[in-house]
């Protein structure tokens, strides 16, 4: 662990873990940030994950890179919810709505953090006058990084009162070694459908099917191909929701790859869905460590329960009950 900056006060650390094969990862206690994955190559060392200079640039883009979300991923419309039959308001902080558990989310904390063996370890309790979530949730973020060059993120929580818990990571890939944008990497996702999403990005609670249509990565395919065929929609990319098939342990819910370089990143998630988001607005203005700003700099793939399971149990349940424990895991197998 080392002191990576002072920030409103605060030491941020950063803390770092190496495994056999040479590989690293590195975290920030702001955010709990996973702010690089380094692997070996001909020519060095190349980082997988876009990364900022500066805790500063993090605060000021606004774009949770490489954050920590929670206490839930993705927006709730008008901050409003119900459980067992009490409506709860929570802060907005995108127009009426609540993105990424609002104006004091997880990325807004220095969490505690510690480095045990082969794991870096977050923990935090988040508080109801803090983030507006009903009751107080003790939070621990672990990664660990194992020598056959597997990543696993795990998430755990204790709640005292019944509320919700969606957490995911915001890491942004990018497998090119060069300057080039993530349009000519393949990906794959194990998804027949997506969210169909109102003009805020809420979900309808309709679904729509992957097949025939640009959406479809049931076989890898260029990112760029499927952004060519968005063209006619005002974001030209793509910020969505996809609801993975029935859960199989032994098979990868998305595959990231960049095939000249023979670089690739499997993610396994027990959750129902991966949030697909293409970075379609990102511009030169924002300072990534060795890369140039621009649309489709990195990509995203944040694995959680899908959003509107807060108003639709189809789409599956994030609430936590008092006194219980709720754990999530996932999985990223690194190849290269
Ligand atoms: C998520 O789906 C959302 C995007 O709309 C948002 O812009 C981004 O996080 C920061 O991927």
């Amino acid at each position: 662990r080392e002191v990576f900056s002072e920030f409103n006060g605060e030491t941020i650390y950063k803390l770092t873990l190496t495994n056999q094969n040479n590989m690293s990862i590195s975290c920030l206690s702001f955010g709990a940030n996973w702010y690089e994955l380094l692997v070996p190559t001909k020519n060095g060392k190349q980082n997988l994950l876009l990364n900022f200079p500066k805790v500063e640039d993090y605060v000021e883009t606004n774009q949770y890179l490489n954050m920590s979300i929670g206490r839930t991923a993705g927006r709730i419309g008008k901050g409003e919810f119900t459980l067992a039959g009490k409506t709860y308001h929570v802060d907005a902080n995108e127009g009426e709505n609540t993105l990424h558990g609002g104006p004091h989310g997880f990325n807004q904390i220095n969490w505690n953090s510690r480095i045990e063996g082969n794991q870096i370890i977050f923990d935090h309790q988040i508080k109801q006058e803090d983030d507006s979530f009903p009751g107080d949730l003790d939070v621990t973020i672990t990664y660990t990084l194992t020598d056959d060059n597997q990543v696993l993120i795990d998430y755990k929580a204790t709640s005292n009162v019944l509320s919700l818990f969606n957490p995911t990571s915001h890491a942004y890939w990018n497998l090119n070694a060069d300057d080039r944008n993530v349009n000519n990497l393949n990906l794959y996702l194990r998804s027949g459908e997506h969210l169909e999403l109102d003009d805020e990005k809420i979900p309808t609670g309709k679904v729509v099917a992957n097949a025939n249509t640009p959406y479809d990565f049931r076989h890898l395919k260029l990112i760029g191909s499927a952004i060519d065929g968005l063209q006619g929609i005002p974001e030209k990319g793509i910020d969505d929701v996809y609801i993975l098939d029935d859960h199989d342990d032994s098979l990868p819910d998305a595959i990231l790859e960049n095939n000249k370089q023979n670089i690739s990143v499997e993610i396994y998630t027990e959750r129902n869905a991966i949030v697909l988001f293409t970075a379609n607005s990102f511009g030169a203005d924002q300072p990534y460590i060795g890369r140039t700003g621009q649309p489709q700099v990195g990509v995203a793939l944040e694995a959680q329960t899908a959003p509107n399971a807060v108003f639709d149990s189809r789409f599956g349940d994030f609430s936590i009950e008092k006194g219980q424990t709720k754990h999530y895991q996932t999985k990223y197998r690194i190849m290269f």
